[in-house]
């Protein structure tokens, strides 16, 4: 074998191994990890074409918070929030006053889950109709857990992050938050997957780690070669 036909074999195999690994992700999941709602902001239509209350907007999903959801960015990142290691760095999302209602207008299905941090034992419900109305489909079950086995990053109180999910039959509208108020962060809210983050974590087939195990291999002796040349 040629050294050019080595150097695209890996290119392929290295392309395959990306492939595999992200196979596990759903196209119908959809992810909001925060980033870029401000620190302190209303969610508000951050998700929904329109803007938090300090004029930034996210993706377009027609999800709508109610004015009690804020943003919150850790003080290791200039914002104001206590807490540390979180999922997606480096804003989540709490309640400080209020009920904490999340209408999804296009309905989603399947499951519902993210991670969250707290200091109360609480539950959340999934309901088939806006506003906390119709039929109860699904209750997640937190516990407090916010401090157990971690440390800050490098400070923050809240530093445990825990996935928690769960799947349901027929379609959700929304989501009751309530009894968390200032009392836990979320993270990497989940639509339609049971998985937090939408990944659900597998060990990596023979087939899959060969490849992983080749490509980085054939890309670093290709940079070697390539360092050759310049020097
Ligand atoms: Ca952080
Ligand atoms: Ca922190
Ligand atoms: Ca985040």
């Amino acid at each position: 074998m040629t050294k050019h036909s080595k150097s695209r074999l890996a290119r392929v195999l290295a392309g395959a191994a990306l492939t595999a690994a992200a196979a596990t992700v759903d196209a119908s999941v959809i992810v909001l990890d925060f980033e870029g709602v401000g620190n302190n902001a209303n969610i508000n239509d951050f998700y929904n074409g329109g803007t938090d209350s300090l004029g930034n907007s996210g993706v377009d999903y027609g999800i709508q918070f109610g004015s009690n959801s804020l943003g919150l960015v850790d003080q290791d990142a200039g914002g104001g929030g206590n807490f540390a290691n979180e999922p997606s760095s480096d804003t989540v999302m709490f309640f400080l006053t209020g009920t904490a209602v999340l209408n999804y207008t296009p309905g989603f299905d399947t499951g519902f889950s993210f991670f969250y941090s707290s200091s109360t034992t609480a539950s959340v419900f999934v309901y088939d109709g806006l506003n906390a109305t119709g039929n109860l489909l699904a209750t997640l079950n937190l516990s407090a857990q916010h401090t157990d086995n971690c440390s800050g990053d490098p400070t923050g109180t809240f530093c445990n992050w825990t996935a928690v999910g769960a799947s349901f039959a027929g379609t959700a509208y929304s989501i009751d938050f309530g009894g968390t108020v200032d009392q836990t962060g979320y993270d990497d809210i989940t639509f339609g997957s049971a998985d937090a983050g939408g990944v659900k974590v597998a060990e990596p087939s023979g087939l899959a780690l060969l490849l992983m195990s080749l490509g980085p291999l054939a890309f670093s002796r290709a940079r070697r070669k390539a360092q050759r040349r310049v020097a």
